[in-house]
């Protein structure tokens, strides 16, 4: 069980100026802060971020919206992190997302989705290294 996780938050939610409510989220849900930064994809990091999707009808709009403003990148710590923290954002369509789940607070669409989270221990520590490096003493 991996103790990690990557997320972002993505342009619609830091334009609308929800950061700061989905921070304070992710931290009263136990979750500690590691790394965290605002920085702007460009559409090629945006592609090569979500390059497994490359095939997936969606892939060109998603790397759009993502490249579209600023977002906010962290790396996140807790016990089973990766699964709680998917858990704590919800379902990918807000429409399907838990009650009080990110998502269903603040994603507006499926395409516009709010929040990134990792899906497993490895992507987590592979998207971690895309945004952050020297993270060797956490
Ligand atoms: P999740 O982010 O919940 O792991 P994935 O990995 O299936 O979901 O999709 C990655 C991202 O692609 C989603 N966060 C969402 O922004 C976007 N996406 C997924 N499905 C669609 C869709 N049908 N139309 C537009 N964008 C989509």
């Amino acid at each position: 069980m991996g103790n990690k996780t990557f997320t972002m938050i993505k342009p619609d939610a830091f334009a609308n100026g929800h950061s700061g409510a989905i921070i304070d989220q992710i931290t009263k849900a136990g979750f500690r802060l590691v790394a965290m930064k605002l920085t702007w994809l460009t559409p090629e990091k945006a592609g090569k971020f979500y390059e497994v999707h490359k095939e997936r009808p969606f892939y060109g709009e998603l790397c759009e919206f993502m490249s579209s403003g600023p977002i906010i990148a962290a790396i996140l710590e807790k016990e089973n992190a990766v699964e709680d923290f998917r858990n704590l954002i919800g379902a990918t369509n807000p429409a399907n997302a838990a009650e009080g789940t990110i998502r269903k607070r603040f994603a507006e669409s499926i395409g516009r989705n709010a929040i990134h989270g990792s899906d497993s221990d490895e992507n987590a520590s592979i998207e971690g290294a895309f945004f952050f490096s020297g993270l060797e003493w956490c």
